[in-house]
């Protein structure tokens, strides 16, 4: 399988990460990428590119132009009004107030467009996103272009991103644009598989009004975990998108027995539902030793849930998400490919 990988994801290293109301060393680091490209080459899967330059029209009519304006245009505005720091949203929208005026002031601005304020914004974070969404982009025509499956080691990864907001890390949703980039090249119904952790509520809302993307998740209960206020399994989708959403919350604790089961059940629905083409959002905090995570499975388990899926036997696009116990990252995150080509 080859793997498309762009170094330019060094540009976003934000000095601090806002989590337990210290600022921290970010969990979501660039040494995460070294982990995983290591052991690509240590498992002879060393056929690494370079995506080229990333095309933002698909992105442009996917999301929300001014969010995408607001990205790029950030960094120099915080700047130009005077901010010392790093970008980070101390205001945002709350209950009872107005969710849909865009304040003139770049602080206003960067708390409308954000849902979760541990992710800052810097100088090189645009550029980053980009080429993580290019990685993404060129493993999505590889596998158009008649390949099995390819390998998207985005960084910074994009499953909370929105249509309209960053957050959770993410600043664009590269399985998201993945998924329509595979809807406009004729694949009729496209599913989304996220495996990471967390929920993915950028890709739930995305598509969630809409019948011919399904997005199925594996996550921690919003109850007991970010992003806390979504991610329940009573969200199946609206209008049209009715059923073609699927969220299995799980519970401090769980391990691969029932986490595996939940894999099983999102495989069979998105068989049933009759899938052309299948986006894996996949990250490797599940891990039973990931520092912000509560799930308890093993580095064998990633295999194996590789295996299942490559059963599956659908055209395949794996876009990088979490994973922060950084060494087991890049074994866990191999396991998975390698389960996935065994089968
Ligand atoms: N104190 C992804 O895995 N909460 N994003 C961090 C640390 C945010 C995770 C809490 C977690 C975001 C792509
Ligand atoms: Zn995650």
């Amino acid at each position: 399988m080859k793997t498309f990988y762009s170094e330019d994801h060094r540009m976003h290293f934000p000095q601090a990460e806002l989590s337990g109301g210290e600022f921290v060393t970010p969990y979501e680091r660039p040494s995460r990428v070294e982990y995983v490209l290591a052991r690509l080459k240590e498992r002879g899967m060393s056929d690494i590119n370079d995506p080229g330059p990333v095309d933002l029209t698909p992105a442009r009519s996917l999301l929300d132009p001014g969010f995408l304006e607001f990205l790029e245009t950030a960094w120099d505005d915080w700047k130009a009004a005077g901010m010392a720091g790093e970008i980070i949203a101390a205001n945002v929208p709350a209950r009872h107030m107005h969710l849909d005026r865009i304040p003139r002031n770049i602080d206003g601005k960067v708390g409308y467009y954000c849902h979760a304020s541990e992710t800052a914004i810097t100088r090189g974070t645009w550029a980053a996103a980009c080429s993580s969404l290019a990685s993404a982009q060129a493993a999505q025509r590889h596998v158009a272009a008649g390949a099995r499956a390819a390998f998207a080691l985005c960084r910074p990864p994009g499953h909370h991103a929105t249509k309209d907001q960053f957050g959770g890390y993410c600043f664009l949703n590269n399985a998201a644009i993945v998924a329509q980039m595979m809807r406009d090249g004729g694949a009729a119904k496209v599913a989304v598989l996220d495996i990471d952790f967390h929920h993915g509520n950028g890709t739930q809302e995305i598509f969630y009004d809409r019948g011919d993307v399904l997005f199925a998740s594996l996550h921690g209960a919003p109850e007991d975990s970010y992003p806390y206020f979504i991610g329940y399994a009573d969200e199946t989708g609206r209008g049209p998108g009715e059923g073609a959403n699927i969220n299995y919350p799980m519970l401090p604790g769980t391990g691969y027995d029932l986490w595996g089961q939940a894999l099983d059940d999102a495989i069979a629905k998105i068989r049933a539902w009759g899938a052309d083409a299948l986006v894996v959002s996949l990250g490797v905090d599940a891990y039973k030793e990931d520092p912000i995570s509560f799930f308890k499975l093993d580095s064998p388990d990633f295999m194996d849930a590789g295996r299942r899926i490559g059963k599956m036997g659908l055209p395949t696009v794996f876009c990088m998400e979490g994973g922060y116990a950084i060494e087991a990252v890049g074994i866990n995150t191999v396991n998975v490919l390698e389960g996935f080509e065994d089968a």
